[in-house]
């Protein structure tokens, strides 16, 4: 039980000596009529024991061995009653001295104890700043999200913000305010997916444009809602996911979409022109452009013009300048005068001019990509190659696309 190290001080591995030593020590003491209660000794023992106490744990035990309802000194008061008056007035105040002496050393030594235990807690959690930082996988930016960020960026300079809208439209939205009513046959060629009334698209009559739900084919129902709920002049970019039931090598069931839209008075065909060659000299970063308008037909365009943009072979790629070869990029033109009139605008006070493009084509085009399937194939070898560093933001002046 000693521990012969600590020299002088007594040091109880288990308290419990204190505890039964104590009374009987007092007993003997009196017996013996030396110092009548051998409180020095008692002081000397505990305070050498809540020394030696090197935890919260065995502090506690020597509280509890010395003040605890058992404990030598609770002992030690309690057996004062049992004295004559006289006697216990001469030994009450060691008594009491000894009782103050221990507990004042017990609170003294728990405040060292947790002090330390912080002190040693700060130490070992000590962070080396100097140290490199663990190397964390950093992904890519997508060149569909890249190209979007692009076409932002471009059409931003022009003045055009970038609206956006629900991917499940009304059937009315997506098609009969653009001049497709029902029965149009330009809706079959769009290969809809339609939504079934349990999953949000309610039906409660088959042939309710307003209340049927569609995967949206394009992102025109997007320039419709801002049509009806802002006043012009209105400048917009609507990109976008764009879902038609078609699946080949050159078609996925999902892809992405940019439609732009101008609504204001005296719009004419050279605001268009105007704005598709600024758009295609910013976008593939080449000043010499020549673009084709080809006359053509959609339902919510007249005239509608389809757009290619001249290019010429080099060793074995297809680069964005020259005449020598066309590649057919987007298709726009005028908005016609009755989904202006559906939108609920004056047809005769607002004219404006649209176009639509995709933007998967656009970015094979601009980066060399031979396979749309790639897109969606989530290879990571194949995005880290064409992936964006993510810092990287495009800008008109370093380039939009470094
Ligand atoms: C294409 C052709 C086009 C539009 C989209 C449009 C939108 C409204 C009104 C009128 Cl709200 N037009 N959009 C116009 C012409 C062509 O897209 O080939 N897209 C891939």
């Amino acid at each position: 039980m000693h521990d012969a190290k600590r020299g002088a001080g007594l040091v109880w591995a288990d308290p419990a000596p204190l505890l039964f030593c104590a009374p009987a020590r007092y007993a003997a003491a009196r017996r013996q009529k030396e110092d009548p209660l051998s409180t020095d000794a008692l002081k000397a023992e505990y305070l050498g024991a809540i020394a030696a106490a090197d935890s919260l744990d065995r502090l506690e035990a020597v509280r509890v061995a010395a003040l605890g309802k058992a404990g030598g000194i609770t002992q030690l008061m309690k057996s004062l009653g049992g004295l004559p008056p006289e006697e216990r007035l001469a030994v009450a105040p060691a008594c009491q001295a000894l009782r103050e002496a221990v507990s004042g050393a017990l609170e003294a030594k728990k405040a060292a104890l947790g002090r330390a235990a912080l002190e040693a807690r700060l130490t070992a959690e000590r962070i080396d700043m100097s140290l490199p930082a663990a190397a964390q996988p950093v992904g890519t930016v997508h060149p569909i999200s890249q190209v979007m960020d692009e076409l932002s960026e471009i059409f931003a300079d022009l003045g055009f913000a970038v609206a956006e809208g629900p991917e499940i439209e009304t059937d009315w939205h997506n098609f009969t305010a653009l001049n497709i009513p029902p029965e149009h046959p330009a809706r079959a060629m769009h290969d809809t997916f339609y939504v079934r009334p349990e999953h949000g698209g309610e039906q409660p009559e088959p042939d309710c444009d307003q209340q049927r739900r569609v995967l949206r084919t394009h992102t025109s129902p997007v320039q419709i809602r801002t049509m009806m709920t802002q006043k012009p002049p209105i400048r917009i970019i609507a990109p976008g996911r764009v879902y038609r039931s078609d699946s080949d090598a050159t078609h996925t069931p999902m892809f992405h979409q940019v439609e732009g839209l101008v609504i204001d008075r005296g719009i004419h065909l050279g605001h268009l022109k105007w704005t598709l060659e600024t758009f295609v000299k910013a976008f593939f970063e080449v000043d010499d452009v020549t673009l084709r308008l080809r006359p053509s037909f959609f339902p919510f365009t007249e005239p509608s013009v389809e757009v290619d943009v001249g290019c010429s072979w080099e060793g074995g790629t297809l680069k964005v300048g020259g005449t020598s070869s066309w590649l057919e990029i987007l298709g726009s033109g005028m908005v016609h005068p009755r989904v202006i009139a559906n939108c609920g605008l004056d047809p005769d006070e607002w004219q404006g001019f649209a176009f639509g493009c995709g933007i998967d084509r656009l970015a094979m085009l601009k980066y060399g990509m031979t396979d749309l399937r790639a897109f969606f194939d989530a290879d990571l070898r194949w995005l880290k190659h064409f992936g964006f560093a993510s810092l990287d933001v495009p800008t008109l002046s370093a380039g939009v696309s470094t």
